[in-house]
């Protein structure tokens, strides 16, 4: 035995020069009988990030910095700018009077609006007003730039893709040169074309894969959430959740990334599920009891959390309360990896 080892690892010494490497040591590495996921489930609480951020706003101003962002860096994955293994997500900060520069780039990114009181985001020529709540897209390869005109600071999250554009290793940037970009476009163009439940006759995203509505409302969504749990029963393991979706194709917002609010009305306790998606959330409103793997987490108002894939999740809430939630399952979906388990009974072939 002892020289059939010494044989075995004289063989690899021998081959290692030649860059060749025995699969047989390495495959329950390459294909782990279940997801081992790294990601650390990890808590930014708001309350402790914002004065943070506006410290930065002291150091620099958005125009110098170019994106004046605070990175949630997940603690598993130290100098990788990631707050899982596929997704970048960052705490954004704009002051009145500023701008932050008009630039474009490969990754995709959705913004979900935590303050704000006259801060907006130009995409494709057109003017978005952001409000509290509001999901801002800038799609891969748009050009965009961020600007305040009213009071106090505005703070927003911001989730990029770039991590898994740099996985490809496709990723390109450019810098237009000017503080904004010209505004070709009437303030609310994209929803009036693509977002009044109807659709033009030969419908077609300025974006390729990504929604031609880039600005969803707040207001028009919890809205939505509260109206239909007045009339139809929660789903025991997500409560009331509505997705964005792409008008075109009903699918989700981006080709990398999901997202979709939920609702839990005050009392809800939800049943155990867990899916192979690597996921962020971020509390809009009320306060969220999350159970992971038998640890308990209680999350407060715009307090953000990293969900790693595959950890059995139970969702309570003792008040009103809705939640932001985005994840890489849209890329996964397109990958034909994604599983999911409601309930563990369930099974994931
Ligand atoms: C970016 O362009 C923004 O436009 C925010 O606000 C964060 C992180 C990495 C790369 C580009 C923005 C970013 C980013």
């Amino acid at each position: 035995m002892t020289t059939d080892n010494a044989r075995r690892q004289d063989f690899y010494d021998r081959i290692e020069p030649g860059s060749l490497v025995p699969l047989w040591e390495r495959m329950k590495g390459l294909v782990p009988p279940e997801p081992t996921n790294k990601t650390h489930a990890h808590v930014w609480r708001y309350d402790e990030v914002k004065p943070l951020l506006l410290e930065a706003g002291d150091l620099l101003t958005a125009a110098e910095a170019e994106r004046r962002v605070l990175i949630f860096e997940n603690p598993a994955f130290p100098e990788t700018s990631r707050i899982n293994s596929t997704l970048y997500a960052g705490m954004q900060l704009i002051l009145p009077g500023e701008t932050a520069p008009a630039h474009r780039h490969a990754a995709g990114a959705m913004r979900f609006i935590l303050e704000s009181d006259g801060g907006y985001t130009t995409v494709n020529g057109e003017r978005a007003e952001m409000a509290r709540g509001d999901l801002v897209i800038t799609p891969g390869g748009a050009w965009h730039d961020h600007g305040h005109g009213g009071k106090g600071p505005c703070i927003w999250i911001d989730v990029l893709d770039a991590p898994l554009v740099n996985i490809f290793e496709c990723s390109f940037s450019e810098e237009l040169g000017d503080a904004a970009q010209k505004i070709t476009r009437e303030t609310g163009h994209a929803r009036a074309e693509f977002g009044s439940g109807m659709l033009p006759m030969q419908p077609y995203s300025p974006f390729g894969k990504t929604s031609p509505i880039f600005a969803y409302s707040y207001e028009r969504a919890r809205a939505a959430l509260v109206t239909l749990a007045k009339s139809s029963p929660a789903d025991p393991h997500d409560g009331y959740a509505l997705r964005y979706a792409n008008p075109l194709d009903g699918g989700w917002i981006m080709p990398t990334i999901s997202s979709w609010l939920t609702y839990l009305p005050a009392g809800f306790t939800g049943l155990p599920s867990r899916a192979t998606e690597n996921m962020g959330i971020v509390v809009a409103q009320g306060h969220l009891t999350l159970d992971l793997d038998g640890t308990r987490y209680e999350l407060g108002l715009n307090d953000v959390m990293a969900v790693p894939g595959w950890t059995w999740r139970t969702m309570s809430a003792s008040e009103d309360t809705i939640l932001f939630h985005f994840s890489d399952r849209s890329a996964q979906e397109k990958l034909g990896i994604w599983r999911r388990q409601r309930g563990r009974a369930d099974p994931i072939w």
